[in-house]
């Protein structure tokens, strides 16, 4: 393999960086990184995807590029479709249960089934790596960032779930991040905004938030997953002065060594605050390849990338880089290229039927019947049969952001549709904070159906969930993010979750308030306060 002579690794040391870039066409810029530093990946988001159509000649187009300026393989092209709330692909591709709702089903079948479709929506879409799964535990119910994204509280499902589908996408075509090393589980702070502190020690990360990835990584073949994202956590035992996508000791001595691990190490985005505020983007990408990842990605910002880039030439030229290593990383990422990639195939454009195609709609409708979860049915308010000339009145809280990675933004808009093909005598209130006094409203309507989205961290829905408890004849609370929220109002009789708030999983939600489904799911967390 030609990788690395050491008179050219800053014409190759693009391989080891993966950027993004704003546009539905290849802007200027990321032209020039491909053309000119020899860019290796690209990472794709929702402002990169409008239609199957469009985004199959994106993807062609960066590899027409990538292929004319003499690359010797072609692009990692990556995206996050984690499925459920962190889905990039939009309208463009199937909707199917995210890790959360995944967990409730506890089918790893179901688990493969899904990563073995997405495959194939990704590929005919020309995207090579999907950033998934997420294999974080979610064992704090204040995670503002992680929550559903997580299969639940309990290691061995996380691995269970999460080897499932790393062995569908692989055996898809498609590469894969387990993420976040070592663990994103366990912190009420999201990395995008503040450095999230894990003040355990390796024994304690043993028992725990390292069961999963350890398992994946002894699985063998098709199933060891291709790459692993470090994520940006302080761990004070390992290293008190820099977040652990950028520290040695996570890095090179416990994933690499310690683990064995032999693939692709790449960090989590270096434009997030953990790293952005602290050490700075440009030389979080140094400190990153240092640490002994082999890939560091910069997802957004051009004179960030370009000056990362800067950065790695002069440090090479200066010897603050291992050349031993950098030709190693090198090695390891054209191996997976090898592995997955090849001219002819990236070239090729293929069939768009498979986008949305009969067999993934079915799948879909036969996983999400499944997916919601009745926790408490106290007064057997569930399922609602409402007289026709009942009146419903469903309020649905307005989060300003109910996760800084999420796709969708107004969570109960396909809610409140799938109630309205049920019962038009329907009143939709969007509440917030300030929304006035509802009680009269409240208690004039036969039935109330709140909607609540990680009420434990926007506490004005526990006020409304509280008011209605009182005031209401009936009264159904459904959770369409977090299944924590109940954690705030216990006393409530009638509570279900839905553990995303995608149209497919609230029309199931909706059937089975009005007993079309029944319950086959399980909380796969347990909610404080709550037996
Ligand atoms: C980060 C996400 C990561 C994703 C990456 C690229 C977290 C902690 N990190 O924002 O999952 O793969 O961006 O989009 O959510």
């Amino acid at each position: 393999m030609t990788v690395g002579n050491d008179d050219n690794l800053d014409k190759e040391i693009g391989q080891l960086l993966m950027c993004g870039f704003d546009g539905l066409e290849p802007t200027p810029g990321i032209i020039d990184l491909i053309e000119n530093h020899n860019l290796g990946s690209i990472i794709l988001f929702s402002r990169n995807i409008a239609t199957p159509k469009q985004v199959q000649k994106l993807t062609h187009s960066l590899q027409q590029i990538a292929r004319n300026a003499g690359h010797k393989r072609p692009l990692f092209i990556a995206v996050d479709q984690e499925n459920g709330v962190v889905r990039r692909l939009g309208d463009s591709g199937t909707y199917l249960p995210g890790n959360m709702a995944l967990g409730a089903l506890g089918s790893s079948t179901a688990a493969r089934n899904v990563a073995m479709a997405i495959s194939k929506e990704l590929l005919t879409l020309g995207m090579n790596w999907n950033l998934a799964p997420v294999l974080d535990v979610n064992n704090n119910p204040l995670n503002p960032v992680i929550g559903v994204r997580s299969y639940g509280q309990d290691p061995e499902l996380v691995a269970r779930m999460g080897l499932a589908q790393v062995e569908g996408y692989q055996r898809g075509k498609v590469a894969t991040s387990i993420k976040h090393f070592p663990g994103h589980g366990d912190t009420a702070t999201d990395s995008h905004l503040d450095v999230p502190v894990i003040n355990k020690t390796l024994e304690e990360l043993d028992k725990t938030e390292l069961v999963p990835f350890k398992k994946a990584l002894e699985a063998g073949g098709i199933a060891c997953p291709t790459s692993v994202m470090v994520g940006h956590m302080l761990l004070p035992h390992f290293n008190k002065d820099v977040v652990s996508s950028i520290a040695p000791e996570i890095v090179r001595d416990l994933l690499r060594r310690r683990f064995g691990y032999k693939g692709v190490i790449i960090t989590d985005c270096l434009e997030m605050d953990a790293v952005k505020e602290t050490v700075g983007t440009p030389k979080g990408a140094l400190m990153a390849l240092q640490a002994g990842n082999d890939m560091a990605m910069i997802s957004h910002t051009l004179a960030f990338q370009k000056d990362a880039f800067k950065v790695l030439y002069s440090a090479l030229q200066e010897g603050q880089l291992d050349k031993d290593e950098i030709r190693q990383s090198l090695q390891r990422v054209a191996q997976l290229k090898d592995q997955f990639l090849n001219w002819d195939d990236v070239l090729q454009q293929a069939d768009l039927k498979t986008m949305g195609s009969e067999a993934h709609a079915t799948l879909s409708k036969e996983l999400y019947d499944r997916v919601p979860t009745v926790v408490t049915n106290r007064k057997n308010t569930l399922p609602i049969r409402p007289a026709q000339t009942d009146k419903i009145l469903f309020l649905a809280a307005h989060v300003p952001q109910t996760l800084a990675v999420d796709s969708e933004k107004e969570p109960f808009n396909s809610f409140h549709a799938s109630l309205l093909k049920r019962h038009t005598n329907l009143e939709y209130i969007i509440y917030n904070e300030e929304t006035p006094d509802l009680s009269q409203k409240i208690q004039e309507a036969d039935w109330v159906i709140i909607g609540t989205a990680n009420a434990n961290l926007y506490p004005f829905q526990v006020r409304m969930v509280q008011q209605a408890q009182k005031l209401a004849k009936r009264l159904v609370v459904a959770a369409v993010m977090n299944p924590y929220d109940q954690m705030c109002f216990p006393q409530v009789d009638t509570y279900l979750v839905t553990y995303e708030y995608t149209p497919p999983a609230h029309e199931a939600a909706v059937r089975l308030i009005f007993g079309e489904i029944e319950t086959r799911s399980r909380l796969p967390i347990s909610i404080p306060n709550v037996d």
